[in-house]
């Protein structure tokens, strides 16, 4: 999950606030456990700064699991991840508490629908820690989302717990790209929704795919007129312009936006479109890419880093 390592960039991983929001593990805590018992021992970056990776957090969070079933941390804390696994799975008080707290898309609706957005917080915190954040993107975010459209347009919930989703969840994400944020070598994608466009979650979860992928992002969020697009691709230099069309949008008026962007944009500058409305776009301009699913994301990741890579 963490990408490569390159000493001249910033190290990729968590700063110790994320990683304490991830595993539970207060920042004093996991200051003192190394310090006590070397473990965790955080990589430093360029500023000294403590940074964790996906190792750390899924060890972390481990050992919490065990804390809280009473073991004490002297007890687990030199453990690997394979031995507290199997602490754990021997612990008949931890099984039945697995079984309660694996959140599932139904465990996060039943939050939602409750009025609970401490609870979904913390279950989505839950869900990034145990499956990692590309599979919380695609396992869990993106279907928790389409069951939320669905509940609502068959009137099981109302307009309400869609804010609230979109609110949590957004949170989580910003969250999670944050710990990407100081990666300063690499493509940029420029993303953004046009004027109308209200929903950004598909921005956001997308930004954190790419964060993933090693590509900086720099997210203009929706409502964001097709001319201030395009000026920002030229003054924040990047490579390729990612555009959020969901289904409400409507399909002439997008495409109308699209022409002024493309025209007002550099030659050569592709556009990715994104969202469940993208393949209803039917302009025919070499730079449009639809990119909607995640393996079309993968994909088009590919290239960019190739044309990147072409033109250094
Ligand atoms: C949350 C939500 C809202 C929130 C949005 C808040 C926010 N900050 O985003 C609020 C409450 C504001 C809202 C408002 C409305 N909503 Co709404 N909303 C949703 C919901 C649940 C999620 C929307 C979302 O973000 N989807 C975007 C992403 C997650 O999904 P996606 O489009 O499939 O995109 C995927 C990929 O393509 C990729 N991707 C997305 N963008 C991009 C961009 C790039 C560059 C790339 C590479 C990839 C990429 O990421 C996703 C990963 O799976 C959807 C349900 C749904 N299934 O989408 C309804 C839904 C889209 N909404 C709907 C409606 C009707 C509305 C309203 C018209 C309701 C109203 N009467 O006011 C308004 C319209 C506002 C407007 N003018 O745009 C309908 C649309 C139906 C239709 N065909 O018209 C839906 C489908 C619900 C439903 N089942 O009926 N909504």
């Amino acid at each position: 999950m963490v990408p490569p390592r390159d000493d001249s960039e910033a190290l990729p991983g968590y700063s110790i606030r994320v990683a304490s929001r991830l595993t539970g593990v207060s920042p004093d805590t996991l200051r003192m456990w190394e310090r006590r018992y070397g473990f965790p021992k955080p990589l430093r970056n360029g500023s000294q700064v403590r940074v964790y990776t996906d190792a750390d957090i899924e060890r972390l969070v481990l050992v919490s699991r065990a804390l809280k079933a009473g073991f004490r941390s002297g007890e687990v804390i030199h453990r690997g991840v394979e031995e507290l696994r199997n602490i754990l799975a021997n612990s008949a008080r931890i099984e039945t508490e697995n079984e309660q707290r694996t959140p599932t898309i139904d465990s996060l609706l039943a939050r939602l629908m409750a009025d609970d957005p401490d609870g979904l917080r913390d279950e989505l915190r839950r869900s990034v820690a145990l499956f990692g954040p590309r599979q919380f993107l695609t396992d869990v975010a993106a279907p928790l989302v389409e069951r939320v459209g669905e509940a609502w347009a068959a009137g099981r919930i109302a307009i309400r717990h869609e804010h609230l989703l979109s609110e949590v969840l957004s949170g989580q994400l910003r969250l999670l790209s944050s710990a990407y944020d100081d990666r300063l070598s690499g493509p940029v994608a420029l993303l953004a929704g046009f004027t109308d466009e209200q929903h950004g979650l598909g921005l956001h979860m997308v930004a954190l795919y790419l964060a993933l992928e090693g590509i900086t992002t720099r997210l203009l969020g929706v409502n964001t007129p097709p001319d201030q697009v395009a000026e920002a691709a030229v003054a924040l230099s990047v490579q390729v312009v990612g555009v959020t069309i969901s289904s409400s949008s409507d399909i002439a008026v997008t495409e109308g936006h699209l022409r002024r962007l493309l025209s007002a944009l550099p030659a050569d500058m592709p556009v990715w479109l994104g969202g469940r409305n993208a393949r209803k776009i039917a302009l025919n301009d070499a730079r449009l890419q639809q990119v909607v699913t995640w393996a079309e994301v993968d994909l088009a990741v590919v290239r960019m880093r190739a044309s990147f890579d072409a033109n250094a």
